[in-house]
């Protein structure tokens, strides 16, 4: 039967299947070759296995993964949904701007939800919605619930996918996933006490069903994303420069020193302030 691993503690899975979900052992075949099982993972499952005096539901096979992340250990990712807060804590770009890039880079789309519109008092946050409305993504604003509309539009693109939220901590993930699917009941933080003392209410990644078949991962605030990027890939990559670094007349350019570089006269100044920060962290944690 097959099946997808949603929880991994210990050596011990459950596995989530067209019947229902099962607590599995993996056969002694994974560890032999050192292949650890991760969640996200396809997989296929025998249910009442004897083995000795036992029976077990155990893993009988991995499925090739369509992608892999070391840092969250994750596999098999449809979308990455950012979570940004406007206000407590503040719009984070360059957070949302890093992963973004990061993500395209993978080649999964990103999913970008907007939540404490209803606490915002500044109007130079709602602008900055637009600039991401005016690239295309697919966006969702959040004051503690979603329109109607909304939230059936998200749930249909969600639906048999498998998706994991992202954002730092506070900011509304685990609430957001409890509107969508009122069963869940996950628990959420008081702001304050998630920012002062850089608790996370949310402890480990778990897959959870919000709607027929699409699975969400919720994760631990600042979910630390090993981000493996290259100063070239950025370059190429960042938010819109794909769509017109070809423009740029220099070679392998990074689009900062050359005067005339197209990228640089002409990208929104929003965008390239965190392009260079990005560079520039890069750049920094190389040196170690
Ligand atoms: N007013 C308002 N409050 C919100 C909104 N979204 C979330 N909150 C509140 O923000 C706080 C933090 O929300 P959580 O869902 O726990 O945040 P999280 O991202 O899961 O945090 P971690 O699990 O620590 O990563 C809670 O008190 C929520 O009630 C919103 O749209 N409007
Ligand atoms: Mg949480
Ligand atoms: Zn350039």
């Amino acid at each position: 039967m097959l099946g997808r691993i949603i929880y991994s503690s210990g050596g011990n899975y459950r596995v989530k299947t067209k019947e229902g979900i099962f607590n599995c052992k993996p056969i002694g075949l994974f560890r032999k070759d050192n292949t650890e099982l991760i969640v996200g993972d396809k997989v296929e499952l025998k249910l009442n296995y004897k083995i000795g005096q036992e029976n077990l539901n155990i893993i009988t096979k991995l499925y090739d993964r369509k992608n892999q992340f070391i840092r969250p250990k994750i596999s098999n990712i449809d979308f990455i949904i950012i979570v940004t807060s406007l206000v407590e804590p503040k719009f984070n770009h360059f957070y949302l701007n890093k992963m973004i890039t990061f993500f395209q880079i993978k080649k999964i789309e990103p999913i970008l939800i907007f939540t404490k519109i209803d606490l915002n008092k500044n109007q130079r946050n709602l602008d900055l919605i637009k600039k991401y409305e005016d690239l295309n993504y697919k966006i969702f604003n959040f004051n503690n619930s979603f329109q109607k509309k909304e939230k059936e539009k998200i749930l249909f693109i969600l639906k048999n996918k498998f998706s994991i939220l992202t954002g730092q901590s506070g900011v509304g993930k685990s609430t957001v996933l409890n509107f969508l699917n009122r069963n869940l009941k996950l628990k959420t933080g008081e702001i304050s006490f998630a920012l002062n003392r850089g608790k996370h209410t949310t402890r480990h990644y778990e897959a959870f069903e919000i709607y027929e078949n699409s699975l969400i991962v919720d994760s631990p605030g600042f979910s630390s994303f090993k981000l493996d990027l290259s100063l070239n890939e950025i370059s190429k990559n960042f938010i819109n420069f794909a769509k017109y670094y070809k423009n740029c007349q220099f070679k392998n350019c990074l689009h900062i020193n050359e005067k005339e570089c197209f990228v640089k006269k002409t990208a929104d100044s929003f965008f390239y302030n965190d392009y260079l920060k990005l560079i520039k962290e890069v750049k920094e944690n190389r040196k170690f």
